[in-house]
């Protein structure tokens, strides 16, 4: 039997409902929708559809729990449950990775490889973390001793986006849990299956009932609005499109909310002549087409200095050819569907575009021939755009590229910057202080010099601009979930 029977045959769809203060629970209205399977369009399950009734009951829940069992923990307690959360993941990466690639459409490999193992990650690293954890203490001559202390926010509110779903909740999850907090957590409408399964996880690993909760649903008028008006939610972390950002945010305003913010990019890939061009293309593919184009660090601009600009165009249409594009779980797929039939439209809408706006589809472009269903759009390059065309200056978030070259460093620099996003950039260089110089002048969060998506979870990660507000990872994390309190004693 294949390895993909194999899989499909143990692992089925699960129906999603809400987790509140411990429990399962159907919606008060007993309302659902559909779960779609991107690859097959086929209806997998129901999901049960929550709004301002069961926001309302997961608030409460995250409210009381923060007074129970949870705040008398010991860093040492909070650590060994963060771990057990880690390992059962581990333990169920088969089944998490199957049920994430029918939900996303990704394929089954890289969920196996990536998305669950960082989730595991996530946790592990963060139980690490908060067990070596000091503040800050200052003497002040022989007049005072100054020391802060870290106190939970209080409950989360986490939206999340659909392109990356458990890794990206537990990114979240693991340091508010790390810190004391209580959650209310709302995965994206299209991927709420590894969610549901996590809750049980948690409960499993000892989180008391009530510090996480799970709602399904939508954003506007639904779930999602209800989480960010809630006056009982103390801080609001969401990953997702710059323009739900801004609506989130206006959101919050009245009851005045902490917020965290991880948006949208349109990314600058700077390849300069003298980089080697063979580890530039390996790497380009995945900054290109991984996860379907579908991640917001992907290198969706692609900048080219001009005396290896045919070559790289060869060379990269030439492999780009060569990656496997179909059922997420075919052995060797390196490229599935995207999200939705309403992305699906849009991408593909960004491609006539280019065409209409003077663009040459090199390749891609189309589905896949002789596939009839599924949201497959071939990875696609566009050359012969000028910098100042929407599909360079757009989010797309799907298999597209678009490639330009370019004389002279302040040229790539400028158009680098032209943009109201700035979250991440990859240059390609051997030389040495041009790689610090073109990284000092790029105006984004995270900047990678000769790779890509190279991730140290200690590191700041967040973006500029509108691409996001603060930074997580290791200490910023803490900074965002917890609030500093400073006690001066006189001496
Ligand atoms: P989205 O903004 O449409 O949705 C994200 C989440 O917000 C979903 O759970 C959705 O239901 C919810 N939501 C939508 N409107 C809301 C509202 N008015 N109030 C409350 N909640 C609301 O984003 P998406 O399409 O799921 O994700 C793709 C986008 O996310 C891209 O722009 C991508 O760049 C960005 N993204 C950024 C990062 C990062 O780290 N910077 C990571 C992943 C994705
Ligand atoms: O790797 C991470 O920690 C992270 N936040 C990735 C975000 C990817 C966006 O799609």
């Amino acid at each position: 039997m294949q390895v993909k029977e194999k899989i499909l045959q143990k692992i089925q769809p699960i129906n999603c409902r809400h987790f509140i203060d411990g429990q399962y629970a159907d919606s008060i209205n007993l309302k659902t929708f559909d779960n779609i399977n991107p690859a097959t369009e086929e209806v997998m399950g129901q999901v049960a559809e929550g709004g301002k009734e069961e926001v309302d009951l997961a608030v409460a829940a995250a409210r009381k729990a923060l007074k129970g069992p949870w705040k008398d923990l010991s860093a040492r307690e909070r650590s060994s449950i963060l771990r057990k959360i880690g390992d059962l993941i581990l333990d169920r990466v088969e089944e998490l990775a199957t049920l994430e690639s029918m939900d996303t459409g990704k394929p089954y490999q890289m969920a196996l490889e990536i998305d669950i193992p960082r989730a595991a990650y996530n946790f592990h690293f963060f139980a690490d973390y908060l067990t070596s954890m000091g503040t800050e203490a200052y003497q002040q001559d022989q007049a005072a001793l100054h020391y802060s202390i870290r106190r939970p926010v209080g409950v989360v509110g986490m939206i999340n986006p659909w392109n990356l779903p458990l890794l990206l909740l537990t990114w979240k999850l693991a340091p508010c849990l790390a810190a004391g907090n209580t959650a209310v957590m709302k995965p994206a409408e299209w991927t709420p299956m590894s969610a549901t399964v996590l809750a049980e996880i948690c409960k499993e690993a000892g989180v008391p009932d009530g510090v996480i909760n799970l709602v399904h649903g939508f954003g506007p008028d639904s779930a999602g609005s209800a989480i960010t008006e809630h006056p009982d939610v103390d801080a609001v972390t969401f990953t997702g499109e710059t323009k739900t950002g801004s609506a989130i945010m206006k959101a919050a305003a009245p009851t005045l909310k902490k917020l965290s913010y991880e948006l949208g990019g349109k990314n600058p890939n700077i390849i300069f002549a003298d980089s080697d061009l063979d580890e530039v293309i390996e790497t380009t593919l995945k900054s290109s087409f991984m996860n379907q184009g579908e991640v917001c660090l992907c290198g969706s601009r692609i900048y080219v200095e001009r005396p290896v600009y045919d070559e790289f165009l060869e060379k990269f249409v030439a492999e780009t050819n060569k990656l496997q594009v179909g059922d997420p779980f075919e052995e060797g797929t390196k490229v599935g569907a995207v999200i939705s039939k309403e992305h699906y439209t849009r991408v593909n809408g960004y491609i006539e575009l280019a065409k209409e706006e003077g663009g040459k589809i090199l390749t891609g472009g189309t589905r896949p021939e002789g596939v009839d269903k599924g949201f497959y759009i071939l990875p696609t390059i566009i050359s012969g755009l000028g910098p100042h065309a929407r599909c360079v200056k757009e989010e797309i978030f799907g298999p597209v590229v678009t490639v330009l070259p370019f004389d002279t460093e302040e040229e790539v620099i400028e158009q680098a910057n032209d943009t109201h996003y700035g979250l991440g950039t990859t240059i390609w260089t051997n030389d040495l202080r041009r790689a610090h110089r073109v990284a000092h002048q790029i105006e984004v969060g995270i900047i990678w010099v000769n790779t890509w998506y190279l991730r140290d979870l200690r590191t700041p990660f967040g973006g500029m601009k509108q691409s996001g507000i603060g930074r997580e990872g290791g200490m910023h994390s803490f900074d965002f979930y917890s609030e500093l309190s400073n006690i001066t004693i006189k001496l």
